[in-house]
């Protein structure tokens, strides 16, 4: 059957005069609600007013415009079934075919800096969401169209298939139709929750498609992204961010913001493999990060808590690199980087400082677990006190340390984090045991050419055995930072006395699982 009645009430009229014109060619009857009728009218279009097909008036400044059984009752019944139709029939109610419906701009109202609750509240369409509704749910019978680039669409199949639209392409709509919906939905419950109280529950469920990514950790994984990540990373250049990108940059912004100091870092797989600082020149610091580890850089990430020099630029580019986080970027820097068409550059925005406090959020067997970031306590407060032996630490180790702790925090457990105070020596991420990763560490300053003598270690958490401590020592280490609470603590300072090593109990781990 071709579509015969149309019902068309939008917000956003473009494309509206030129879809109708083709829709009245093909013979399809217009019905419309105020504004769109009369631009209907103005482009010279025979039109029905809803309020006429209803037979009930427009009521409380256009809040009760299309909520009526004609108009539900035309998108809703099934139109092969005898009971349905005699109900139709009844009740004088004509099947409405074709649904074209976009909603009050409550997304635009709401982004309006100067927007008063009043005015989001007026913006919450009511009755547009309902008839994208019921038409979707009827899409065996009802083509529903929400977005005008697909006006072109519906005009090419109703041509191609005797005045409608086939089954798949209405299938296909109606998706898209409940897509925006709960977009529109999370968008309202969004922003209410702003102004009100806010709750945990409501920021889980109710975040806005952003995008669909190209896939997971593997290419057979679908993913997508959920939220406002853009407001806190502008793309400014590169490729397309992929599931693991933004794992990536979420573990390098986090890391540079826990620096003062002008501090370059270079992660892989969400691990540092380096950090360094210089307090005059970026093309220093990042010298001190690369030089932890030649190696593992290679399609990494690099974060920066400083606008991005030209110096820089030009060093990373000789390198092969997939992201690149800074605050911002010198002109210059941006015109060396320019020529690395994939290379992505992000501009990490004051957004993400308020977003970083949003709780981490996992999913598990049967739903979801919520956890405070660990931002909250660093454990670097007053270190003085903390001091568990004999030999207190000497100025240059207590930089160390203080280095060595910020960055062992970012290190998935079990994290050993050799250092200076100023750049890392050697990192262990990830092991299974405490032991391998200072292990692991050890070795790889040994690669990269490094000399441990008179550096300082950080653990993420305790030593359970004096053997971690003895190692680092051996290794030649005379400082250690770590949370302290072993059963064997007394043992481990013990070892450290013997050798004369200073150390730091925190009271505070930092593992990261
Ligand atoms: O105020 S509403 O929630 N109540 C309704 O009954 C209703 N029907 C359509 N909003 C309603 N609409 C919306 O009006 C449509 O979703 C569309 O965005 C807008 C079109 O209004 P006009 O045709 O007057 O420009």
């Amino acid at each position: 059957m071709p579509i015969a009645r149309a019902l068309l009430s939008v917000s956003d009229k473009s494309g509206l005069a030129e879809f109708a014109k083709q829709l009245h060619e093909q013979g399809v009857e217009l019905l419309s609600t105020g504004g769109t009728a009369k631009a209907l009218r103005e482009a010279g279009l025979p039109v029905m007013d809803v309020s006429e097909f209803t037979g009930a008036p427009e009521l409380f400044e256009g809040r009760v415009k299309t909520l009526h059984p004609k108009v539900h009752g035309g998108l809703l019944h099934k139109r092969d079934d005898k009971e349905h139709l005699a109900q139709a029939k009844e009740h004088n109610i004509p099947p409405i075919d074709l649904v074209v419906v976009n909603l009050y701009p409550f997304e635009q109202t709401v982004a309006r800096p100067d927007v008063t609750l009043a005015d989001a509240i007026e913006n919450i369409d009511i009755g547009g969401p309902s008839m994208l509704r019921s038409a979707a749910k009827n899409y065996a019978s009802v083509t529903v169209v929400t977005d005008p680039a697909d006006y072109a669409r519906v005009i090419e199949e109703m041509k191609e298939h005797g005045g409608n639209t086939t089954i798949g392409f209405r299938e296909q709509l109606a998706v898209k139709v409940f897509l925006r919906t709960s977009q529109y939905d999370a968008a309202i419950s969004n922003y209410l929750g702003q102004c009100g109280q806010g709750s945990r529950s409501n920021f889980i469920v109710s975040l806005p498609l952003e995008m669909e990514l190209r896939y997971g950790d593997n290419p057979h994984q679908k993913s997508a992204l959920y939220g406002d990540f853009k407001s806190c990373f502008s793309q400014l250049q590169g490729k397309e961010l992929s599931y693991t990108n933004i794992l990536d940059i979420e573990a390098a912004a986090d890391l540079i913001l826990d620096f003062v100091r002008p501090t370059i870092g270079i992660l892989k797989h969400t691990n540092p493999c380096g950090v360094g600082q210089d307090d005059d020149d970026l093309r220093v610091a990042w010298q001190k990060a690369f030089e932890t580890d030649r190696q593992a850089p290679f399609g990494g990430v690099i974060v920066c808590n400083r606008p991005l020099t030209e110096g820089v630029a030009r060093i990373i580019s000789e390198i092969f690199t997939d992201v690149i986080i800074a605050p911002d970027y010198e002109p210059e820097a941006r015109a060396v980087l320019q020529k690395k068409k994939n290379l992505r550059i992000m501009k990490m925005n004051d957004a993400y400082l308020v977003a970083k406090r949003a709780p981490v959020i996992r999913s598990c067997p049967g739903g979801l677990m919520v956890m405070d970031r660990d931002h909250t306590a660093l454990g670097l407060d007053n270190l003085e006190a903390k001091v568990v032996t004999k030999r207190p630490p000497t100025e240059e180790e207590m930089r160390a340390m203080r280095f060595a702790w910020r960055v062992v925090k970012h290190v998935k457990s079990n994290a050993i984090v050799y250092a200076k105070s100023d750049r890392t020596l050697g990192i262990g991420a990830g092991q299974m045991s405490r032991v391998d990763s200072s292990r692991i560490a050890v070795w790889k300053a040994k690669e990269a050419g490094l000399e441990l003598k008179g550096s300082v270690i950080a653990s993420d958490a305790m030593f359970p055995f004096a053997d971690g401590l003895q190692a680092a020592i051996e290794a030649g280490a005379t400082a250690c930072i770590q949370p302290g609470g072993s059963m064997r603590d007394e043992e481990v300072i013990a070892a450290a006395d013997a050798a004369g090593l200073a150390m730091i109990f925190t009271g505070h781990r930092h593992f990261r699982h």
